[in-house]
């Protein structure tokens, strides 16, 4: 049996803010960009969550729900900082950590119960070390598997502590509203309230030929999740799956050739990032955050692998100059590649006589989005 805590940290940004200006101690604080930019909200502190206010709202609908406020800039590098310390605080309870962004983690204590120590107990030692060596409050659900934890972490925020018991699972899952379930989205509870299934328990009582008929693909591992019997390890030092390099300016840029230049310099930087690790690869990201804090990325997929600097040039500045707009200022610019693998036949010389681009171009967006997601 496997024991696992799922840790993630209290309005991460806006509890550093606090803690970094004790002015701002117990005050709504509103992190993200200004509203008169169209900014969005990254993340409240619990005062302002009190007025309605919540993340990736558009900050001009926070500041009327909440007025009194207070808005500030945020500061990655700051959270960047106080995540590794975090990280590490983790890394010395149990090698086996899994981060899934800057404040939130997996980790298996199996060896540690196993080494005398009670659940509840790791989980209280590892709240109080957080608070005490960086001043943060940190939210833990502890249990026999990755979903029961991640559902338990969440559920007495802030400063919050659920211990399931090994066999206590599903009846701690069967009173929750199946959203609650990593993996099902809007879209799919409302097609399980058509189908009357409110709760968890209710769709862990559904048959397995159900099950399959209304996820398809995804039927065993959902009906494991709903029964709390989840199989997934703790993957921890996961191999490396993109490299990239990006920059923020001082002062946002807006010029064509001062950006180009830029996305150049980032695609160098990545193709010599490939070539010491001898990786190629065929995904060409573009990372953009606009003055508003508006982050997203465009990407574009290779016809073959490469670490040439010349094809990661190109696509990276396609991407980019199709986002360019008159007045449109940029924050943040990183060029990264992904899908790692070889051609067999496509040598580095080959590689630049091919075409450049496939069509199968794909985007995603996201606002103000927690880095490294
Ligand atoms: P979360 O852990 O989702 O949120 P939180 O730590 O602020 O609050 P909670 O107590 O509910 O855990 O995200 C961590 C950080 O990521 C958050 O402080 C800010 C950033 N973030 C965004 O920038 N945009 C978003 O839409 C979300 C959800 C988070
Ligand atoms: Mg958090």
């Amino acid at each position: 049996m496997r024991h696992i805590i799922h840790a993630d940290l209290d309005a991460f940004y806006a509890a550093v803010e606090q803690l970094d200006n004790p002015e701002l101690a117990g005050k709504p604080v509103l992190v993200g960009g200004r509203p008169e930019n169209r900014g969005v909200v990254a993340t409240a502190s619990y005062e302002a969550r009190e007025f309605g206010v919540h993340s990736a709202m558009p900050m001009r609908t926070a500041v009327h729900r909440c007025p009194q406020g207070i808005i500030v800039t945020p500061r990655f590098t700051r959270y960047r900082e106080m995540s590794g310390k975090v990280m590490a605080i983790f890394r010395d309870l149990t090698h086996m950590v899994e981060p899934l962004s800057l404040d939130e983690a997996y980790l298996d204590i199996t060896a540690v119960v196993e080494g005398g120590q009670q659940p509840l107990a790791i989980a209280l030692d590892l709240k109080r070390r957080i608070a005490e060596e960086t001043g943060l409050t940190l939210s833990v659900g502890v249990g026999t598997c990755k979903s029961v934890t991640k559902i338990g972490s969440d559920l007495d925020k802030p400063d919050g502590l659920v211990v399931v018991q090994p066999g206590d699972e599903a009846e701690f899952l069967a009173p929750l509203a199946v959203n609650k379930l990593y993996g099902i989205g809007p879209k799919t509870a409302e097609r399980l309230h058509r189908e009357g299934i409110e709760t968890i328990g209710q769709l862990a009582q559904q048959p397995l030929e159900w099950f399959a008929k209304f996820f398809g693909q995804r039927a065993i591992s959902l009906r494991d999740k709903a029964m709390g019997q989840d199989d997934e390890a703790v993957h921890t030092e996961r191999a490396a799956k993109s490299l990239s390099s990006e920059s923020t300016f001082v002062n946002d840029i807006g010029d064509e050739a001062e950006l180009r230049s830029v996305v150049d310099r980032k695609a160098v930087d990545v193709a010599h990032q490939l070539e010491r690790k001898n990786l190629k690869g065929r995904t060409v990201t573009v990372k953009l955050r606009l003055a508003d804090f508006t982050t997203f990325t465009r990407q574009s997929t290779l016809p073959y692998h490469t670490n040439a600097e010349e094809p990661i040039k190109e696509a990276a500045w396609r991407l980019l100059s199709a986002e360019l707009e008159p007045g449109r200022t940029f924050r943040l610019l990183g060029v990264g590649v992904s899908n790692f693998g070889e051609d067999l036949e496509a040598g580095d010389i080959e590689d630049r006589q091919l075409p450049l681009f496939a069509v199968d171009d794909a985007f995603d967006t996201f606002t103000a989005g927690p880095e490294d997601k």
